[in-house]
C-alpha cells in the first residue's frame, strides 16, 4: 500500500499496526479462497481489484466526496434505504464485518452470548481498523434483533452521530405505517444533515441508480439457474458483498459486463463446476466480508452454491422500486412497497421467507439447502426449526449449521457438509 494511503488512514485515526495485521490476514485469506482458484470469469478481475483497494481507493473516493461537502452514511441493515441517501448526494456504505477483532475489548463491553456480526462491528470500531466507520458522518442503526437494538445504545458512545431507525416486527398495516413514518423521519434527518432538499427528481434519480444495481444482480443470479452454473457461489457472494461498498454506477457496469461474459459461458456450456455437480442454496444470516468460511467448505467439497437466501444475497437485494410515481410521496410509498417485501427473521410470523426459499430451490434446481446461522442469533436460529419442518415436508434436504467467525470448527464442518452432499440425489 502506498504511503499516500498510510497518511490517509492515520488522518482517520486508525491504529496502523493493527490495521496492517488486518489487511495482511484479509489479503492472505483472499488469495487462498479466490485467487488460487482456476477458471474464474475474467469479469471477476474488477471485483478482485475492488477488494485489493477496499481500504484504499474506495476510502480515498469517500474522503474526496466529503471534501466536496457530501456526506458518508454507514449502516448495518438492508432496511436502510440507499435511495434516500443518494437523493441527498451522499454515499451509503455497509459497516457489517465478517471477522473477529479486538476480542478482549469487545468482551469487556458485550455479553459473551452476542452473535459474531455484532461483536465484529464493535471489534472493528474499538480496534480502530475500519476506515468506513471512521469516515461516516452518520451511523444508522435499526431496531431489528435484540442484540443490535440494545447494542446501538453502547455503539452510540463510540461514534460521533448515531441515528436509530425503528422497524416493524409484524407485516401488518400498522407495521407498514411504521415503516412509512420511519422513512419519512429518515428523510428529514438526511435533509437536516446534508442541507439538501430531497425533491421528486432527486429521489427518482436515487431510485434509478439503486434499481440498476439490483437489476444487474438479478441478471447475475438468474444465470446461476443453468447447469453447469457459469459462476461459483463464492464469486457470486463476493459480488453481493462488494455491492455494499462500491460506487453503485461503476459497480452496476462491472456486473453487467460480468453477466455478458457469463451468458457467453452458458452458451458454451462452461461452468464453475462440472455439469451435474451437486447444487445447494445457502439460507440464513448475512455473510459480510471476509466471512467466506462455509461457502469455501461447500465448494471445496465439489458442490456449487447456486443461490443465497440472505441479506447479502437475494433476500436483501432483490425487488425494484417503482420509478413511475410523479411526486415525492408517491416515490416514497413505492420504496415502502419494495422494502416491505424483505422477509427478515425479525418479523413474526414470517412464512414469506420459507415460501421464497422453496421458490429459490425450484428456480435454481438445487438439491438441498444449507441453513447457516451465527451462534446466538435468536431470530434465525429459532426460525431454522420452522424452515427445517417445511422443507422436510416438501422433500427438500436441509443441513443446519450454527457457527461463528472462528476457524476451530472447520474440520468438523467439512465432515458434516461432505456427508450432506453425499446423500443429495
Ligand atoms: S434485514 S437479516 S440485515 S437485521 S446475525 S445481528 S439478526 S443476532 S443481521 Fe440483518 Fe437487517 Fe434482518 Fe437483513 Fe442479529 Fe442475527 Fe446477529 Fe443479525
Amino acid at each position: 500500500m502506498s504511503e499516500d494511503y498510510r497518511a490517509m488512514w492515520e488522518s482517520l485515526g486508525l491504529d496502523l499496526e493493527a490495521h496492517d495485521q488486518l489487511l495482511s490476514a484479509l489479503g492472505e485469506g483472499y488469495r487462498q479462497v479466490f485467487l488460487s482458484r482456476e477458471g474464474r470469469p475474467r469479469g471477476m478481475e474488477y471485483f478482485d481489484f475492488v477488494m485489493s483497494e477496499v481500504h484504499g481507493l474506495r476510502i480515498k473516493e469517500l474522503l474526496a466526496a466529503k471534501a466536496e461537502g457530501r456526506k458518508v452514511i454507514g449502516a448495518f441493515c438492508v432496511f436502510v434505504p440507499e435511495e434516500l441517501v443518494r437523493a441527498t448526494g451522499s454515499e451509503l456504505v455497509g459497516l457489517c464485518a465478517g471477522a473477529d477483532f479486538a476480542e478482549e475489548e469487545v468482551d469487556r463491553i458485550l455479553p459473551r452470548n452476542t452473535c459474531a456480526l455484532i461483536k465484529s462491528a464493535f471489534g472493528f470500531k474499538l480496534g480502530r481498523v475500519c476506515p468506513y466507520v471512521e469516515s461516516a458522518d452518520l451511523v444508522v442503526g435499526e431496531n431489528t434483533c435484540d442484540g443490535k437494538k440494545k447494542g446501538y445504545e453502547l455503539f452510540a458512545e463510540l461514534v460521533p452521530q448515531l441515528y436509530v431507525m425503528d422497524l416493524p416486527q409484524m407485516k401488518s398495516e400498522a407495521g407498514r405505517g411504521l415503516l412509512r413514518a420511519e422513512y419519512r423521519r429518515f428523510q428529514e434527518r438526511l435533509q437536516e444533515l446534508t442541507g439538501v432538499e430531497i425533491t421528486a427528481e432527486r429521489l427518482r434519480r436515487g431510485i434509478q441508480v439503486v434499481n440498476r444495481k439490483r437489476r444487474a444482480l438479478a441478471r447475475l443470479w438468474s444465470l446461476r439457474r443453468h447447469d453447469p452454473a457459469p459462476i461459483s457461489g463464492l464469486d457470486a457472494l463476493l459480488v453481493s458483498q462488494v455491492s455494499f461498498y462500491d460506487d453503485p454506477e461503476r459497480f452496476s457496469g462491472a456486473v453487467e459486463k460480468l453477466c455478458r461474459e457469463l451468458e457467453e459461458r452458458v452458451r458454451r456450456g462452461q461452468g464453475a463446476a462440472p455439469a451435474g455437480s451437486k447444487r445447494v442454496v445457502i439460507s440464513g444470516c448475512p455473510m459480510a466480508v471476509p466471512n467466506w468460511k462455509l461457502p469455501a467448505i461447500v465448494e471445496g467439497a465439489g458442490a456449487v452454491i447456486v443461490g443465497e437466501e440472505s441479506c447479502v444475497g437475494e433476500r436483501g437485494l432483490r425487488h425494484l422500486v417503482d420509478e413511475s410515481p410523479s411526486d415525492r410521496d408517491g416515490l416514497l410509498e413505492a420504496m415502502v412497497e419494495r422494502y416491505w417485501q424483505i422477509d427478515c427473521a425479525i418479523f413474526t410470523p414470517n412464512p414469506q421467507r420459507r415460501r421464497g426459499l422453496q421458490r429459490m430451490v425450484a428456480d435454481y434446481q438445487a438439491q438441498g439447502v444449507i441453513h447457516y446461522c451465527l451462534q446466538f442469533c435468536q431470530p434465525y436460529q429459532m426460525e431454522a426449526m420452522l424452515v427445517e419442518r417445511e422443507l422436510e415436508a416438501a422433500g427438500i434436504p436441509l443441513l443446519r449449521v450454527d457457527t461463528d467467525y472462528g476457524q476451530e470448527d472447520v474440520e468438523q464442518l467439512k465432515t458434516r457438509v461432505e456427508a450432506f452432499l453425499e446423500m443429495l440425489g
